[in-house]
């Protein structure tokens, strides 16, 4: 069976992450895949994310005493969207839900609280005794009323070890249609370099820049550890990609070497196929010195971007990265930090003799507004 898929996060207006943080970790080296979306998260947010990430839980952690109201609100939301009772709810906080809280809360539809004083093992056996055998069938499309929930459900039966009949790709109408031309942009590098930083950055000015109606797609990667489990955390540090524009995935690498995971070339297939999105972007586990994710079989994207930081190590570390020669755009992430000058000098003499026009940036993508990123936004996704 593929790993138990679930989803925790901390509710709006509160920042006690610490038990939330053990909690997955423990999750995480028993073989869970654990999408984590952070604190200070919206009951919506919570169930956009779920959703597109078909998780079969979500677990929430909170402290700050607004339990009943908070729980039942993402329990509405699941509910409205039919998801529930499927993906069921559960979590803990401590002192601060008691009993009788709890008792109200179940009978709004949560699952399962966990107190003070539970031992981690409780929480993991109701994992893997609740959870394990979930089998997740295809949607009829024509019954739904959600489109990102029957993509979402696609992607999941792209895995590894699912069946599905037909292939899911197959489900959606051909692509290539006249008029019609998503451009898939692969973000690899370092991992540290701030490529999710820069993602979101780049979506809040796909969104700024292009009509309500328009969209774009996320395809990200975490490595899974050993045990099989992943701590698939990149949603946690966004927040211009929590917008119902955006449809985002998460993949564990599932032991592949390379930056992406063994479903990595069908899932890029059935959201380009879905035909939901003007943009897909693709980014990587942090990646070493050998790695070229892009443009081998069944993964090809229309650029590809590396992004790195400046302190790489000098110009005889700089001979030894493979993907400096495949990327059609370089980012010098960080800029503020010391070194950034002369790492896009020597990088441009690194590539002078490629002669392939490959565009070189520096850009500090945790900067509001930074022009490198401006730029970087105008030559592969400003127009046509
Ligand atoms: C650590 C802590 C902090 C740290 C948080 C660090 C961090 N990054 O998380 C710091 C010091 C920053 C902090 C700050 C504040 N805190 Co504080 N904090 C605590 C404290 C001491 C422990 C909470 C904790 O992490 N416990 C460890 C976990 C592992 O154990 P547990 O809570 O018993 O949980 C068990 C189960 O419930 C389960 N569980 C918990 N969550 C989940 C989720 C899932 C999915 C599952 C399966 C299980 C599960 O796991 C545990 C298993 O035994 C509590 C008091 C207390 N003793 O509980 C106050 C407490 C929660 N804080 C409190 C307050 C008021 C605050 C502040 C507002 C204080 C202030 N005025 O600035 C700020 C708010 C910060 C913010 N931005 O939200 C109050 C909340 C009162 C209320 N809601 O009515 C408490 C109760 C203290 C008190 N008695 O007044 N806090």
């Amino acid at each position: 069976m593929p790993p138990i898929r679930i989803l925790t996060a901390v509710p709006i207006c509160d920042g006690h992450d610490s038990a939330i943080n053990t909690i997955n970790l423990e999750f995480i080296r028993h073989g869970v895949e654990v999408v984590y979306l952070g604190y200070n998260r919206s009951a919506k947010d919570i169930v956009r994310a779920a959703l597109q990430e078909d998780v079969v839980a979500i677990g929430i952690s909170t402290y700050n005493g607004g339990h009943l109201e908070f729980f039942e609100e993402v329990a509405d939301r699941l509910r409205q969207l039919r998801l529930a009772p499927e993906i069921k709810i559960f979590g803990g906080g401590g002192g601060t839900i008691t009993r009788e809280d709890a008792e109200v809360m179940y009978a709004r539809g949560v699952d399962r609280i966990f107190f003070a004083g539970t031992p981690l093992e409780e929480m993991l056996s109701y994992l893997s005794v609740g959870y394990s055998n979930v089998v997740q069938r295809p949607y009829d499309e024509l019954s739904l009323a959600d489109a990102d929930q029957f993509l979402s459900r696609e992607l999941t039966l792209a895995e590894p070890g699912r069946s599905s009949s037909p292939k899911p790709a197959e489900r959606f109408p051909a692509s290539h249609q006249p008029g019609r031309n998503t451009k898939v942009i692969g973000l690899t590098g370092p991992g540290g370099a701030g490529k999710t930083t820069l993602i979101d950055e780049l979506v809040f000015r796909f969104l700024r820049s292009h009509p309500e109606n328009q969209r774009i797609a996320i395809l990200s990667h975490d490595p899974s550890l050993v045990g099989s489990g992943a701590l698939l955390g990149d949603r946690a540090t966004m927040i211009y990609s929590q917008n119902d524009r955006v449809f985002m995935r998460s993949l564990s690498t599932r032991g592949q070497a390379g930056g992406l995971s063994p479903s990595s070339g069908r899932c890029l297939d059935i959201l380009v196929r879905s035909e939901m999105f003007e943009v897909i972007l693709v980014e990587t586990v942090g990646t070493g010195q050998e790695a070229i994710p892009f443009g081998i079989e069944m993964f090809t994207v229309s650029k590809a971007i590396l992004v790195m930081p400046p302190d790489y190590g000098g110009r005889l570390q700089l001979q030894k990265i493979a993907m400096i020669d495949a990327a059609d755009a370089i980012v010098v992430n960080k800029s503020d930090l010391r070194g950034s000058r002369t790492a896009v000098a020597e990088i441009e003499s690194r590539i002078r003799a490629n002669q392939r026009g490959q565009i070189l940036l520096r850009a500090q993508a945790n900067r509001h507004g930074d022009p490198g990123v401006n730029r970087l936004f105008e030559l592969l996704l400003g127009g046509d």
